[in-house]
């Protein structure tokens, strides 16, 4: 087995610019003088690429080496968004890159924006897998992440008469040169069959699946490479292919069609992401995308294993540890159990005890469409084994608990993974909660409400698995990176400690003081805001002023995100101005942006809705100096790296009790925005740490919601607040949708309903107020970039790296 050391390429621009131009001519074939900007692209990918390989090799050398404990990180979704500035970033090479790029007449950030998103996530769950990837390779944790190779990633958004239209997104068509296909890893996925009972070798009586239709899972391995520290960490994805047995075995009966129909519904399960952000609504292709994320990794974890440490299972729990994203890739805690008893013979008790010191499970939700269960009759179908298991933990558990609890059948029946009924189903949170030694929400509002009230039962069963990490973001992309003048202004004042160590940014603090400090801030600002506006303009045709209040909301369409009343707020200042009543509204420039799930009819309609009130707004020569809106078409992690650092008001205006944590905020936060927001999620931290002076907060708590809804009544507040009566009159009487009447009136009846689960009447008055309080403190431009100045610099808490220490240290037991 001898490894061959890879010469170890120099970052100085002479050996950069060969090996560009080597890839130009010789991998990629390309002769032409005038360079075409794809294959300049794909060239540099590799030359980048290049420079990852040997430290990748040498960290995964030192890890087997070290015989460290690994933690494995299962995630449905990765949004990773563009690789090759982020890799330079962390190789320390884009000044040679740009000089080199000179050879080609070519310019860097043009380059780099010809460079397709890996959009293999929904939102904030995808792309907190990704920040995570990100920090566990700059803190050198041993930790992999496992995923899908989605051939389709989250869908093209685009928009046709204001609606949204999805388009699909071939990500992989041109090619992907920042993965590397890994053949001697394939794995064999089970599907189907039936359990059958022998006797082994020993005379114990086992059991094994068989007759099973299987599929193979492919893995495709991307580097992670850490923060100019020579560590490349592996994100591994699995494609599913079809196994070349039962493809013969039916072409040689003849039944070509069939045998092609079967190779295809086996590629079927990596085809194309699930666009839901919040339900997925029992559908077997998804079942089938999570028991195959799970089998494959959990094989390759083993594999590996036993590998090393032969059929030994003693150390594996102190050795090894998964961390669940959601209960997505859960099914992991039932094929834990099937690898360990029907492949290496182990007792249920063993078994029992390596998986549950062996999971970790993170929950990122409190929305009751979203948390998952699956139909007893789908899973015993597709996965009869993996039911069998399920159905034995859960007798176990039942046990523990009626010995705890005796005779409170009910609280049985609600703790039983399996919920009864005219439907049986598998709930997936339970099965997570039983199968693993940790479960964490991801802010501190977030992790009390689970364990007041969603995961009571098992806080009271088992409080010590319970515990909060707050999310935080990866401030090398979310700022060193797509903040350049910004972080050349903060390392040329503080130094650049803040980049490994975001805690550092703190000495920011005492340069909101400095007058002169505070013009570059707000120069740094504005040519940020000019650049904002001129996509705006590209894409939107609307004309955004950078002197203007830049107002922000980008992430996914959701009726609990209320981009609904932000809406109404704009409706309401239009009115105001157009009624002549607008001398005290300050101008502003309102961006809107995100993807509505296909099937997610209001969402839709609250897209359509902001661009018709679009229309009307900047085609309204009374209001032109004072207020425009746009919706930017498919937001995506790459527009987020245009739009945060020149955003000045961060919309984060959630009803309160529904956001679990929020990302986009800590983005914002880190790059001087202020944030207009309710007690929600981790805004309370982000508030807690920047100051109630330096943050807009409005509306309801989640503790005064329960009594609010008692007396709530949407119809007469609308009655008494004369603004928001005009508001929705205005929609009402067509104004916005003149040639279709009408077709707003889902959205006013779910403002009007009073079950509204939204509170968006109740929350209207306090946020328009609050937000006349933004707009006025925008007028004191001293006074607001001292706050802005005060938001970076304490922002050091939002660093992805605090969450994942904490998670090594108190989950995974890491260093
Ligand atoms: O934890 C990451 C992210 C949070 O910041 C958001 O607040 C939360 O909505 C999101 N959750 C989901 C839930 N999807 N599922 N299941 O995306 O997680």
């Amino acid at each position: 087995n001898s490894k061959l050391p890879l010469p170890k390429l120099s970052n100085d621009e002479k050996q950069v610019s060969q090996d560009l131009h080597r890839h130009y001519n010789f991998t990629l074939g390309r002769f032409d003088s005038d360079a075409d900007k794809g294959y300049l692209l794909e060239a540099l990918a590799y030359t980048v690429r290049d420079r990852l390989m040997e430290r990748w090799r040498l960290t995964v050398e030192k890890e087997n080496l070290a015989k460290s404990k690994k933690v494995f990180y299962l995630s449905l979704e990765f949004l990773l968004g563009r690789s090759l500035s982020n890799a330079m970033l962390n190789l320390d090479m884009e000044e040679s890159v740009k000089k080199s790029l000179m050879e080609f007449g070519a310019d860097l950030e043009e380059l780099e924006g010809e460079e397709k998103d890996a959009g293999l996530g929904n939102g904030g769950l995808g792309r907190l897998a990704a920040c995570f990837m990100d920090s566990c390779a700059s803190l050198q944790l041993p930790v992999m992440g496992y995923g899908i190779r989605y051939e389709y990633g989250m869908f093209h958004q685009s928009l046709r008469e204001g609606r949204q239209v999805e388009q699909p997104d071939h990500w992989l068509r041109d090619g992907n040169p920042w993965e590397i296909e890994r053949p001697d890893h394939v794995r064999h996925i089970k599907f189907y069959g039936h359990t059958e009972f022998y006797k082994n070798d020993n005379g114990k009586e086992c059991a094994r699946w068989v007759n099973t239709r299987d599929v193979l899972a492919v893995p495709f391995d991307m580097p992670i490479p850490g923060y100019q520290n020579d560590t490349v960490n592996t994100l591994r994805l699995w494609k599913a292919e079809a196994t070349d047995e039962f493809n013969l075995q039916e072409f040689n009966e003849g039944d070509y069609a069939d045998a092609v129909a079967e190779k295809n519904k086996a590629e079927q399960i990596t085809m194309v992401l699930y666009p839901n952000d919040s339900s997925e609504n029992g559908k077997e292709l998804r079942l089938r995308q999570q028991y195959f994320l799970a089998s494959a990794s959990l094989q390759d974890v083993i594999a590996d294993w036993v590998k090393e440490n032969g059929e030994d299972f003693t150390n594996f729990a102190k050795q090894r540890c998964f961390q669940l994203n959601d209960t997505h890739p859960t099914l992991a805690v039932a094929e834990l159990m099937r690898i360990l008893m029907d492949d290496y013979w182990l007792e249920w008790d063993e078994a029992w005890a390596i998986t549950t010191q062996t999971m970790a499970y993170t929950n990122h939700t409190l929305l009751p469409e979203a948390l998952e269960k699956w139909s007893v009759r789908l899973v015993g179908e597709l996965l009869p084994r993996l039911l069998d298991i399920i159905y034995e933990i859960n007798a176990r558990f039942m046990a523990e608990v009626a010995h705890r609890w005796p005779g409170d059948t009910a609280r049985q029946r609600r703790m039983s993974i399996i919920e009864d009924g005219h439907e049986s189903y598998v709930r997936m949170a339970y099965l997570a909660i039983v199968g693993s030694f940790s479960v964490n929400g991801v802010a501190a509002l977030h992790s009390q409400l689970l364990v007041d009230g969603l995961f009571n039962d098992f806080y009271q069963l088992w409080p010590h698995k319970f515990n909060n990490k707050t999310n935080g973001v990866t401030p090398r992309r979310w700022l060193a990176h797509c903040n350049k003048d910004l972080a050349t202004l903060i390392s040329g004042s503080i130094g650049d400690k803040w980049v490994t160590d975001l805690s550092d940014i703190v000495k920011l603090e005492k340069f909101a003081e400095d007058k002169l400090f505070r013009d570059k801030w707000h120069a740094v600002k504005q040519a940020n805001k000019v650049k904002l506006a001129s996509l705006v303009k590209q894409k939107c045709d609307v004309d955004f002023n950078p002197e203007w209040l830049f107002d922000v909301q980008v992430k996914r369409i959701h009726e609990y995100k209320r981009q609904l009343l932000n809406i109404l707020h704009v409706i309401h200042l239009y009115d105001k101005i157009t009624r002549g009543d607008g001398d005290d509204v300050d101008p502003r420039c309102v961006l809107i942006g995100g993807k509505a799930a296909p099937g997610y009819v209001l969402a839709k309609l609250i897209i359509k809705l902001t661009n018709n009130v679009a229309k009307v707004v900047n085609a309204d020569e009374r209001v032109a100096k004072k207020l425009k809106l746009a919706f930017i078409p498919n937001y995506r992690v790459s527009s987020m790296e245009i739009i945060c650092p020149a955003t000045d008001l961060s919309e984060q205006i959630s009803t309160a009790g529904k956001e679990a944590s929020g990302t986009g905020n800590m983005k914002f936060m880190m790059n001087g925005a202020l944030t207009i927001g309710t007690y929600d999620g981790a805004n309370i931290e982000i508030m807690d740490a920047v100051g109630p002076e330096h943050f807009f907060l409005f509306g309801l708590r989640v503790e005064d919601i329960p009594q609010y809804r008692l007396h709530h009544s949407p119809c007469s507040i609308i009655e008494q607040d004369e603004d928001l009566a005009r508001v929705i009159k205005l929609i009402e009487c067509g104004h916005f949708s003149m040639f279709e009447p009408n077709i707003f009136d889902p959205i006013l009846h779910s403002i009007r309903n009073a079950n509204d689960p939204w509170m968006v009447a109740a929350d209207f008055r306090s946020y328009i107020d609050a937000q006349a309080a933004a707009a006025r403190a925008y007028q004191d431009r001293d006074s607001w970039v001292t706050s802005s100045i005060m938001n970076t610099a304490r922002s050091g808490r939002f660093s992805s790296d605090r969450t994942i220490s904490e998670y090594a240290k108190e989950i995974w037991k890491v260093k």
